[in-house]
This record gives C-alpha cells, sequence and structure tokens, in this order.
C-alpha cells in the first residue's frame, strides 16, 4: 500500500488522487499541508525537498514528487496498457497533453484561487479574473478543436493525459460566473463528470473549499 500525502483539495492532489480513484488501488491519503501544515517539517522535506504537494511514498521509502510523475509513475504500474498508453506515439500524444495542461491552465487556477478564495475580499478584482479568463480561453479553443472529433484527449478512452486538464476544467466550468463556452470541452467535462472517481476526487474535495 502507498501513501499520498497532501491535502485533498489541493490542485495537484486533486489531479494524483482521481488518478488513484481511477485505478482503484489500495491506500492511504495522508492531510498535509496547507491549513493542516507539515511543509517545513524536516522528515516530510526528506521526503520531498520542495514542501510542496502531493508526495506519494511507498514501501522502503520511494518517493516521487511533482503530480505529473506521480500519475504516470502509478499508470505505468497499475495500468499500462489502458491508462497508460503501451504504444510509444500514443504515450508521447498522453504526456503532451499532461505537460501542456499543467503548463497552460495551471495560471487561471492560481488567480481564481486568490480572487476566489485567498485575498482578503477588498483585494479582490474581477477585472484580474476576467483576464486570467481571456488568456485560458485561447488555450481552452485549443483543447475545443482538439476534442471536436474524439471523446478523450487520446481518442476513445480516459488516459493520463485527461488528469492535469480535466481536474483543472472543474474549476472552470464552476467557479466563475461566466466564461466563453467551448461545446466540446464542455461535452468532455460531462463525460469525466459522469465518473465516479472525478465525482469522489474532484468535485467532492473542490466543494468543501467552497
Ligand atoms: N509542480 C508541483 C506543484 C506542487 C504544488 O505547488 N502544490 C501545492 C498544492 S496544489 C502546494 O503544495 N501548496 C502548498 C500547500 O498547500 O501547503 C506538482 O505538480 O506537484
Amino acid at each position: 500500500m502507498f501513501k499520498i500525502w497532501g491535502r485533498a483539495d489541493g490542485s495537484n492532489v486533486v489531479k494524483a488522487m482521481w488518478c488513484v480513484g481511477e485505478l482503484g488501488v489500495e491506500h492511504e491519503r495522508i492531510d498535509w499541508g496547507g491549513r493542516f501544515g507539515g511543509n517545513d517539517d524536516p522528515e516530510y522535506r526528506e521526503k520531498n525537498p520542495n514542501g510542496r504537494l502531493p508526495t506519494l511514498e511507498e514501501e522502503g521509502g520511494f518517493t516521487v514528487w511533482e503530480s505529473g510523475p506521480v500519475v504516470r509513475y502509478l499508470c505505468s504500474k497499475y495500468s499500462m496498457g489502458n491508462l497508460y498508453p503501451e504504444d510509444l506515439r500514443e504515450r508521447a500524444s498522453a504526456d503532451k497533453w499532461m505537460d501542456w495542461s499543467s503548463l497552460n491552465l495551471a495560471n487561471f487556477n492560481g488567480v481564481f484561487l486568490d480572487h476566489f478564495f485567498r485575498l482578503p475580499e477588498d483585494q479582490r478584482d474581477p477585472a484580474v479574473v476576467e483576464a486570467a479568463i481571456e488568456k485560458a480561453a485561447d488555450m481552452y479553443a485549443i483543447l475545443d478543436k482538439h476534442l471536436a472529433n474524439r471523446p478523450y484527449l487520446c481518442g476513445d478512452k480516459l488516459t493520463t493525459a485527461e488528469f492535469p486538464a480535466g481536474s483543472l476544467t472543474y474549476r472552470w466550468m464552476t467557479w466563475p460566473d461566466s466564461r466563453p463556452s467551448f461545446p466540446n470541452v464542455e461535452a468532455w467535462y460531462e463525460r469525466l463528470a459522469a465518473r465516479p472517481a472525478y465525482q469522489e476526487h474532484v468535485i467532492k474535495a473542490n466543494r468543501k473549499r467552497g
């Protein structure tokens, strides 16, 4: 049994935990970071020198930090040829969408967190949120075009490609009062939202914040 260190509502923990839920493997998640603290605990820093979340820990003290590699490691171990494509080109496509999503969609998430939850009310600025939505819309337009003729990012089934973009898209779809409409992204989101693991680890975990 492995452990995942990290509070359930951290966006990168959400990404890893949705993956764990899809895999259906035995695990223990430990509330860590954020309001639970522990980031600077020397023993935790031994596991993850960044003090960030999530951290995967296996028996024998083997650890992986960085949510993307955590997802890739778990899916290679427990779901090679299914969630993690075996074919090298398919795998490169899944990796491509994972990295692209983490690089290009994280910005709106940071702005949403600050201006919907973290900043004192009098410092929250709708214009900053609006600008982040506009910037993210350029990225969602790319996703929308890609999803026009396939139900999932790598074709007919869910793969590792979905975890970063799919987990962040819950916040895109539900946190701002309005956003540009991308019909293929919305249909893909509905497909994800119908999955029990997404409901448990993305929707429920995020709701606890609000
Ligand atoms: N690139 C890292 C980012 C890790 C990260 O910044 N995680 C956030 C939570 S989503 C964190 O540790 N924040 C400090 C905290 O919650 O205490 C990853 O993908 O794992």
